[in-house]
């Protein structure tokens, strides 16, 4: 459906029956872990309109509720977690006795351990020069510079473990 503005992307899906209608999405994702699932929608209703959530990592009966947006067209977003695994992954929201809300899009955020922060201090630099007058930022307490000590090796034995079987 198109019938009302907003929307991302060319449109969005609109529930029809109020028991078995499905929105399901395959994710892609590089490497297990949860994820967060955001959901874009919106519910001109006077009520939420609670759609049940399936999918790989999704535990099971759990509802995702859509609480009314106001209008239309007024889209919000409601965040489910998945433990999704690496590869391909069925996300799927479906009608179970009560018409859904409008449902825009499927954002898949990855886990906050796969955030990288890249300190600029530490990047290559071609012009700048690495400053620490100002307090605030991060990487480090706001002292001078000076030259990182060498890295102290220490001695010991490793452990070698059996490899886990993969197959
Ligand atoms: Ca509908
Ligand atoms: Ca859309």
């Amino acid at each position: 459906m198109s019938n009302h503005a907003g929307y991302t992307g060319t449109g969005f899906a609109d529930y029809v029956n109020a028991s078995g209608d499905f929105v399901e999405w395959t994710v892609n994702v590089p490497s297990a872990g949860n994820y967060t699932l955001e959901f874009r929608y919106a519910n001109g209703g006077g009520s939420a309109r609670p759609l049940e959530l399936k999918g790989n990592g999704v535990a099971a009966a759990t509802r995702v509720s859509f609480a009314p947006t106001g209008d239309w067209a007024t889209w919000r977003t409601v965040s489910a977690t998945a433990a999704l695994a690496a590869g391909a992954n069925r996300i799927r929201l479906t009608a179970v006795g009560s018409s859904g809300p409008n449902i825009d899009s499927l954002t898949v955020r990855p886990p906050a351990t796969q955030a990288q922060r890249l300190e600029a201090e530490a990047a290559t630099l071609s012009g700048p020069v690495v400053q620490k007058t100002h307090g605030g930022f991060t990487g480090g307490p706001a002292t001078p510079i000076s030259p990182t000590p060498p890295a102290t090796t220490s001695s010991g034995s490793l452990t070698r473990r059996p490899r886990a079987n993969t197959t």
